[in-house]
């Protein structure tokens, strides 16, 4: 516990992942109805010259994901999960050498993209579905955990807690963290995310921001997607291509509230809000 979660760097299958300071994690989609790319990114090609972008921009992880979480999105089979994510993650692996991270809640996408290069697991569901866990053991691969209540077709439908919101994500978290160890998955292995807009409100997407540092004392690396999230579209009324601003402000925060992880559309001016702001905490120019 007193060791700084990022002190060591992360073992992400060949790649070692360095916490020490603040990364950008760019998002990939390769859903059919991917809401800010209008499907393009099916196209294995565009899918690629994506991701390269992302990287020249300074992303150090791409977050590959075929299933929509979008609020009220239906569930699609593992199958075809599995053939919308795998052919990318093989050419992201073998083409580009990227850090990838798959999004994903199935055991069977999990070990496939394992086998295939994969370096990290992203799982919205938090290794909550059946076998999960134990894939996610067997891959070796750093898994992170989030927060949800409930499944993407219901999550928005009046969200509710018991007490604070934070007490809640940590609570469920906490639970997540005991029963991956009780499974095998070390705790060296793991990241934790609150999830925003998961089955929750803006004021409390704007609380759980504020009160990060709660979570940020459970000693693992926070992960963070605010990205064009609906939180900044109600509170600036902004459609979803008019919220980097705002989510650049939320990045900001986000890293001086503790979060190691930012998973982000808009990578190149993330990195240069995240790079800024980590100068002021640092008081220094060095990374
Ligand atoms: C506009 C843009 C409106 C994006 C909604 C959205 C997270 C995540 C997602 C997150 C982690 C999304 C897969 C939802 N959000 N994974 N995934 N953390 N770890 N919505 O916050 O981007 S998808």
């Amino acid at each position: 516990m007193s060791d700084s979660p990022s002190a060591a760097p992360l073992h992400c299958g060949r790649h070692r992942l360095d916490l020490s300071y603040p990364r950008v994690m760019g998002i990939l989609n390769v859903t059919p109805d991917s809401f800010s790319d209008g499907g393009r990114h099916n196209i294995l090609d565009d899918a690629l010259a994506h991701a390269e972008r992302m990287l020249a921009e300074g992303a150090a992880i791409i977050d590959v994901g075929g299933e929509s979480t979008r609020p009220g999105a239906q569930p699609i089979s593992e199958q075809e999960e599995l053939d919308r994510v795998a052919p990318v993650v093989e050419r992201l692996v073998r083409d580009l050498d990227a850090l990838v991270s798959v999004d994903t809640s199935s055991p069977a996408v999990m070990t496939e993209c394992a086998a295939l290069g994969a370096g990290m697991i992203n799982d919205v569901r938090a290794l909550r579905r059946e076998g999960a866990l134990s894939a996610a053991v067997r891959t070796a691969l750093p898994v992170s955990l989030m927060h949800m209540v409930g499944e993407p077709e219901d999550m928005q439908q009046a969200p509710q807690y018991d007490g604070a919101i934070e007490s809640a994500v940590e609570d469920f978290l906490m639970e997540r963290v005991a029963a991956c160890e009780a499974g095998g998955l070390t705790r060296a292995r793991l990241l934790l995310d609150p999830g925003f807009g998961f089955g929750k409100t803006v004021e409390h997407n704007l609380r759980l921001l504020n009160r990060l540092g709660r979570l940020e004392a459970l000693g693992l690396p926070l992960l963070v997607g605010m990205s064009r999230k609906s939180m900044i579209g109600k509170v600036l009324e902004r459609p979803v291509e008019e919220r980097l601003p705002g989510g650049l402000a939320l990045a900001a925060l986000a890293v001086e509230r503790g979060a190691r992880i930012l998973r982000v559309h808009d990578v190149g001016p993330s990195v240069d809000a995240i790079n800024m702001t980590w100068a002021v905490l640092q008081e220094g120019m060095e990374p």
